[in-house]
């Protein structure tokens, strides 16, 4: 389809094919979509390059969210290339893997302000940037976790970053809205990534989740990549500061 024709977006988040952030980026690109591309590190320079060949996107550099220095570059290059753009998709978080499993309470202050930093600032700090190139309105687009609404075995310090990231995207929306750029979250059911092999049981988790939801499975990238690809586009214009579950209806039950 054409939903997507003529519009420009980052998207932030890729680390290799497992990754929610190239659901959406696939999805998007089969739309019409002119997409770009950031990676963190060299590492993941090397996964990310043959990726975003595979979409005709292009790759506009490291960004590493704890360095404000290469999301100005990243923005400037975006900026060099297009002069707005249309939408972002934010799918970054990381917490140190010792403290997604165990307790809650034993989280150190180092790893609650890293986890803080890296999973709920670097979204503001990227609405930031983004809001300045989004001159004909936007739809900003991150991923959260139903662990922030409700206590999730090992989840731990991350249930507490993401329920302040909902809350970011209530506020944001609120900021953004008379600019017309619509800010929203996808809540996804598990999903085997590198990002979710630091979660303690994570294969349990999995197993609850297809016995409980009423679907009585998990969810695919490409599922989750639809639903990114009706927040970023018009269809949802009518859409901000929402949450939305893409988890088979697992927190209707759970
Ligand atoms: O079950 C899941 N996989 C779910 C994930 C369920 C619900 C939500 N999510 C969320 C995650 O919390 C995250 O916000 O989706 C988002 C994307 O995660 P993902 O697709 O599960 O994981 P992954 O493919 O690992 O991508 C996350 C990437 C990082 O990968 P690694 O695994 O290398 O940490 O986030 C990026 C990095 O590419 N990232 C950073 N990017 C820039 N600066 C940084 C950073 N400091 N830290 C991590």
């Amino acid at each position: 389809t054409g939903l997507m024709a003529g519009k420009r977006g980052l998207v932030m988040g890729i680390a290799n094919n497992r990754s929610i952030a190239w659901g959406i980026a696939k999805a998007a690109a089969a739309a019409g979509a002119e997409i770009a591309l950031t990676y963190q590190g060299d590492a993941l320079r090397k996964r990310v390059e043959p990726l975003a060949a595979e979409i005709g996107a292009k790759v506009v550099g490291h960004c590493d969210v704890t360095d404000a220095a290469t999301i100005d570059a990243v923005f400037a290059e975006v900026e060099r290339l297009w002069g707005k753009i249309d939408f972002i998709v934010h799918a970054i978080a990381f917490s140190d893997k010792d403290q997604l499993t165990g307790r809650y309470v034993d989280t150190t202050e180092d790893n609650f302000a890293k986890t803080m930093l890296i999973s709920v600032y670097s979204f503001t700090a990227v609405a930031q940037r983004a809001e300045k190139l989004m001159t004909d309105g936007g739809s900003m687009l991150t991923l959260t976790y139903y662990g922030a609404e409700k206590v999730m075995p090992h989840y731990n310090v991350m249930g507490v970053a993401k329920a302040a990231l909902e809350a970011s995207v209530r506020y944001l929306a609120v900021d953004l809205g008379s600019r017309a750029i619509r800010v929203n979250a996808i809540s996804a059911g598990p999903i085997k990534t590198l990002a979710a092999s630091g979660i303690g049981d994570f294969r349990y988790i999995l197993r609850w989740n297809e016995y409980n939801a009423p679907l009585k499975r998990t969810v695919t990238i490409e599922e989750v990549g639809d639903t990114g690809l009706f927040l970023l586009s018009d269809l949802s214009r009518g859409v901000t500061g929402e949450i939305t579950h893409v988890d088979a209806g697992y927190h209707v039950v759970g």
